[in-house]
């Protein structure tokens, strides 16, 4: 059994005097300006959440932590906490020297020391640490996509904490956690680890937990880096808070963690071990597929469900900490009740939603029956994820000059607003030439910078609920993939091919450009002097040689239709 030790844990802060000073003095210093992930790491250096590190590792650290999973004095320590960055800084920087590190404003946080600069061999950190080099893991795309190729290491002078202007009062530095559990008189302290709402499934786990350990409970969710495609941070706090009312305030608390996740399975499970330790708790709740990635690129899971288990059994005693391990929790309906997986009563009817099918009914306005979750998160969620017929989106129309793209688009337009709910913005080729373009021209360059502003501006619209009707040529495939990715993150592209022959589109000729085309008047002219790359994957292609306009944009309709996009 574990008894806290709730002294202060070493910070690596200088005082506020010599914070002032050194922030003086680094305007001198090469400067390196931290990503994302290294704010989070850095901050959690500073205030003792990863100690006994002491700064960004060394060479010879990162050797023993890759190979065993140890620093080069023997201490235990499963993840490699890297500064990576480019050849072109790692060239004017040398081992010896002093580097400021700084936020994405520009703000000093800190000062290394550098010891070691050296360049790491990615595919096999990736199989040792990940255990596979495979780009389907997230911390391995992110190993070998976003993490620089050169390595710095040395101790960390910390200046002051990473700013964070959401949930200020939710945000606790190990020592602060430290102290609250002194006054409180906690002496044992089980944390939830969490990048996922609470549902019911989780408190009743907790709930258990907490009695099995008696111990008080504090609900630990990362609020850094999570897992790509996780829902924000911002949806979860609020359905954390609308939860926290459901437990006894006198024995559980909440507090957000600035972690940036690797999704490691075994190895992360330890490493949150020590991270709660640091916050001064005294047992982890470790469930089934702790941290776990999901599959890899052969479909199969990267890690036993079970292996964090295992893995954190044989290294508690060495941490500090003791694990509360439970199988996966689900609903037994006679006794309306949760279980463990493997304590259900025979014969019963057991009822489970995956995280798949939840975000089915989400997305589809579906029910989530109260067994499963409160209304209070089931509401916030819905907030945030609304069901897709409340969701922006774009309809994105490409074809010739002359085409009927601008006609048809209007009548879209039009027919969308006599249904009403979301607004209508019509971003046609030459409005957006007249408003948003008009130093550019005709060249590569500049359509593909025409065709990006129309992207973003679409992708803003479409995140903030609206529908954007985009009409341009848009002659290359590559720049209209770009667009459709920029605005997948935030809803639907419905990509509509309108296929109207050039030879249709020279007979029509309504702006008499193809004639000036034909004589050479108008240079890089599309289907005359200019390539246009029709569409292969379109959702959608519309045929206005014998379909007319009002027929061509029902069909458009039709189709918002079929992807629930819009309700008939
Ligand atoms: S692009 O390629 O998507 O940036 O083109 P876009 O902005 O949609 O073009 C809008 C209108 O510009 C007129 N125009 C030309 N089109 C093609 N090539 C050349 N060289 C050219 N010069 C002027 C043309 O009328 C386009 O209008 P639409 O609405 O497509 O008929």
């Amino acid at each position: 059994m574990f008894l806290p030790n709730l002294a202060p844990i070493p910070e690596l802060y200088v005082s506020y005097e010599s914070a002032q000073k050194l922030k003086h003095e680094a305007g001198a210093l090469p400067s390196w300006d931290l990503t994302q992930r290294q704010v989070c790491d850095l901050e959690l250096l500073m205030n003792g959440g990863f100690h006994p590190l002491k700064g960004f590792v060394t060479e010879a650290d990162y050797n023993g932590v890759v190979e065993k999973m140890r620093l080069a004095d023997g201490t235990l320590f499963p993840i490699p906490i890297t500064l990576d960055v480019s050849e072109a800084f790692a060239a004017g920087v040398e081992p010896g020297q002093d580097i400021a590190l700084r936020d994405a404003e520009g703000v000093i946080l800190a000062i290394l020391s550098v010891t070691d600069k050296w360049q790491p061999v990615k595919a096999h950190e990736a199989e040792q640490v990940f255990g596979a080099d495979d780009l389907a893991h997230p911390a391995v795309n992110y190993l070998h996509h976003q993490a620089g190729p050169v390595y710095l290491g040395g101790p960390i002078t910390g200046i002051q904490q990473p700013v964070h202007y959401d949930f200020k009062a939710r945000r606790d530095t190990p020592n602060e956690l430290r102290a609250f559990f002194r006054k409180m008189g906690w002496r044992r302290v089980v944390a939830f680890q969490t990048r996922n709402p609470l549902h019911r499934a989780h408190q009743e786990l907790t709930f258990r937990a907490a009695r099995e350990a008696q111990a008080n409970l504090i609900i630990h969710p990362v609020v850094g880096m999570t897992k790509p495609g996780d829902i924000d941070h911002f949806t979860r706090v609020r359905c954390y808070e609308a939860v926290l009312d459901q437990y006894p305030g006198s024995t559980t608390t909440m507090s957000l963690l600035n972690l940036a996740m690797r999704m490691a399975g075994p190895r992360e499970a330890l490493w949150h071990g020590i991270i709660r330790r640091n916050h001064g708790c005294t047992h982890m709740i470790v469930g089934r597929d702790h941290a776990g990635p999901g599959k890899n690129s052969q479909g199969k899971d990267f890690y036993d469900p079970y292996a964090a288990q295992e893995l954190f059994k044989t290294h508690a005693a060495e941490i500090g900490i003791e694990m509360v391990d439970f199988k996966q929790m689900v609903y037994v309906q006679e006794k309306a009740q949760y279980y463990p997986v493997d304590e259900v009563p025979e014969g019963s009817t057991v009822l489970d939603i995956s995280g798949t099918e939840l975000r089915r009914r989400l997305r589809e306005g579906l029910e989530i029956p109260e067994w499963f979750s409160f209304p209070a998160v089931v509401e916030e969620l819905r907030r945030t994820s609304p069901a897709r017929s409340k969701q922006g989106f774009t309809v994105f129309f490409t074809g010739l000059s002359g085409s009927g793209k601008s006609t048809i688009a209007n009548a879209l337009m039009v027919k969308l607003m006599e249904m009403g709910g979301r607004p209508v913005t019509l971003l046609d080729g030459d409005v957006v030439r007249k408003h948003l373009s008009s130093e550019l021209g005709f060249s590569k360059e500049h359509r593909d910078i025409n065709i990006k502003r129309i992207g973003y501006v679409a992708s803003e619209i479409t995140k903030n609920g609206g529908i954007a009707i985009c009409a341009p040529i848009a002659p290359y495939t590559a720049t209209r993939r770009a667009v459709r990715e920029m605005i997948e993150s935030f809803g639907a592209f419905i990509e509509v091919h309108v296929a109207t022959s050039i030879e249709e589109c020279e007979r029509r000729d309504r702006k008499g450009l193809y004639k000036l085309a034909r004589e050479g008047k108008i240079k890089e002219f599309t289907g005359i002097s200019d390539p246009y790359e029709a569409p292969v994957h379109a959702e959608l292609v519309v045929d206005t040689e014998n379909v007319d306009v009002d027929h061509c944009a029902h069909q458009v309709i039709l189709k918002l239709e079929q992807m629930g996009l819009i309700r008939a």
